[in-house]
């Protein structure tokens, strides 16, 4: 029986959080060459998010952009020895073990697969607030949920140029907050990303130019916290 793989993914999302961006596997009697990592569907349609963010901004950064860093990561693997059926996660974690000539794509375009793919699956139409257990690890950390959104707002708000700010769960899923340059992950500095936006232009320049702080407060709207609940708590076993 032949499974979709886009579809495959999809489901992966859902049922193992955090773990799911697995390599494709080449079946037996498969034709050789497939490519190892697709673009994962979006769960929701392009204007979903409407009137946070736009429908032409989705489709674009999804459709162009994310695509984009696939096909790039792609290239790279099929170009490299020893990548094959290796996990995104592994070969972010573990840069430093990445062939040479393969470690700067794999940093860029894998980090960019891995990020935008949390980031599609960390949005939901509404939003989705953090469950009472989720609340006490946030209070915590951070006092409260406001305490937290002022301070990774700011921290999204003072990034120069592209990049992330990002909740990620570092020992023993303690939460943290970090900002990171270009396509980098949180995996390569050890930490498990939680929660993530985006603040390329390429994310919010259509609808709020540069009005950076405009689109992170729209943001917030629609952040699905029983998503970063499900990746804490596969953080912390
Ligand atoms: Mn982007």
């Amino acid at each position: 029986m032949k499974i979709d793989r886009r579809q495959a993914i999809g489901t992966l999302a859902v049922a193992t959080a955090g773990a799911w961006i697995a390599p494709r596997f080449a079946l037996a009697g498969e034709p050789a060459g497939e490519p190892a990592f697709t673009l994962p569907a979006l769960p929701y349609d392009y204007a979903a998010l409407e009137p946070h963010i736009d429908a032409e901004t989705m489709r674009i950064h999804h459709g162009k952009h994310h695509a984009a860093y696939v096909a790039k990561l792609n290239e790279a693997v099929a170009a490299t020895p020893g990548l094959a059926g290796r996990r995104l996660e592994e070969l972010l974690a573990g840069l430093e073990a990445v062939p040479e000539t393969a470690r700067t794509a794999v940093r860029n375009h894998g980090g960019g697969h891995h990020n935008h793919s949390l980031f599609w699956t960390s949005m939901k139409p509404g939003g989705a607030p953090p469950s009472a257990d989720l609340r006490a690890s946030i209070d915590a950390t951070f006092g409260s949920l406001d305490g937290l959104s002022g301070k990774l707002i700011a921290a999204a708000t003072g990034v120069f140029g592209s990049g992330w700010a990002w909740l990620a769960a570092g020992a023993a899923g303690r939460l943290e907050l970090i900002t990171t340059a270009n396509q980098d992950s949180p995996l390569t500095s050890g930490l498990t990303p939680l929660l993530g936006v985006d603040v390329w232009e390429h994310a919010y320049y259509l609808k709020y130019q540069n009005r950076r702080a405009e689109y992170l407060a729209a943001w917030w709207n629609v952040v699905d916290w029983q998503a970063v609940e499900r990746r804490l708590a596969a953080a912390r076993g």
